[in-house]
């Protein structure tokens, strides 16, 4: 009922609608109209009201709920399930105690994660409003080895639209989006599915939004950035979960059909924060230090040797430092 009485006072633009009309065009109690406007409030929503009027909405809330984002959504699977949450532990998580019951393209979106994942059982800071932290159901059919290239085409999509939104950000291969060599977004790819067979994948996307640099706990300010610390204008959350959707609907689309991801590599080329330069590559024990060439047709990250020798690395099985800074 609260998105109905919402997309009613929406669809009255600047025009004040009564209480009476509202009651008598969704069938429900003057009260009812009232409780759901007190509703709205509370989450932000900025609504006049003047007893012979009725009520005009002023300002939307900053939330990432449906009908907030539907207007810039133009997928025709992705998100088209979405499943809207206060608060979660993690919406990976809850994307895999639900998946059973949704085809693949299900969001799950949460304005704040009580326990974000990164990889490898690290932590993803996740306050509330302050960032955007999302997950994607997908069944594609797929070998299980295949699944980590869908890290390429959410951090492909990432980037796209940031640059549909006029902030230039690049890729840490794999899975980190940086902004002026810090990172602004972090990808964790999940699956679930035996040596032959592929079940579920879960794509989690953390972009920081409105962190400020008081937010960031200690451990993470050298390395961390918002986009409200680089840039001044404020960004709409909104117009960025469904354009991120959107063009991850699209490069996944173009994987399944042609059964290959090199669109999406072709994004991570062009926007590489490390192709052309000398990292470290951390394994367990070592730390080697190697140039990065290339970025093959699976997404794997190619490195040059000081006689010149090549290595294929693949997704996950290390990390990657800039020599003196994050990257
Ligand atoms: C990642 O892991 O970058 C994957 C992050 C994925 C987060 C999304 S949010 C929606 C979905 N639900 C989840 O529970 N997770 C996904 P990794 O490359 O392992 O990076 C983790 C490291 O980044 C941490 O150890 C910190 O050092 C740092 N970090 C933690 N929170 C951060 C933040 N908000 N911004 C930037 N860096 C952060």
């Amino acid at each position: 009922m609260k998105d109905k009485v919402l997309n009613a006072l929406k669809n009255s633009k600047t025009e004040f609608i009564s209480g009476e009309k509202l009651s008598e065009e969704l069938g429900v109690s003057r009260t009812t109209v009232w409780k759901n406007i007190k509703t709205l409030r509370e989450e932000g929503y900025k609504i006049e009201s003047y007893s012979k009027k009725g009520y005009r909405l002023k300002k939307s809330a900053d939330t990432v709920s449906e009908v907030e984002i539907e207007p810039y959504l133009k997928t025709e699977f992705i998100g088209r399930n979405y499943i809207y949450l206060e608060e979660v532990d993690s919406t990976n998580e809850e994307v895999k105690r639900v998946q059973s019951e949704y085809d693949e393209g299900l969001v799950i979106i949460a304005e704040e994660q009580t326990a974000g994942k990164g990889r490898l059982g690290r932590n993803w800071e996740s306050p509330s409003k302050k960032g955007i932290y999302m997950s994607i159901l997908l069944k594609p059919d797929i070998m299980p080895q295949e699944a980590y290239k869908l890290t390429q085409i959410a951090a492909a999509s990432v980037v796209l639209a940031f640059k549909a939104l006029g902030v230039e950000s690049k890729i840490k291969w794999p899975n980190d989006i940086v902004i002026d060599g810090k990172k602004v977004s972090g990808i964790l790819t999940e699956m679930s599915g035996e040596l032959m067979s592929l079940d579920y994948i879960v794509v989690g996307i953390g972009i920081n939004t409105g962190f400020e640099e008081e937010d960031l706990v200690e451990e993470i300010k050298a390395k961390a950035t918002s986009i409200s610390i680089e840039k001044e204008e404020e960004l709409s959350r909104k117009q960025l979960v469904a354009e991120v959707l959107n063009q991850f609907e699209y490069l996944y689309s173009d994987f399944i059909e042609s059964g290959n991801i090199d669109s999406s590599i072709e994004v991570c080329k062009e926007n590489s924060a490390v192709l052309g330069k000398e990292i470290a590559i951390v394994r367990k024990n070592s730390r080697k230090i190697r140039k990065a060439v290339d970025i093959d047709e699976d997404g794997a990250l190619i490195v040059e040797g000081p006689d010149g020798e090549t290595e294929r690395i693949v997704t996950g099985e290390v990390s990657i430092r800039g020599l003196d800074s994050y990257i």
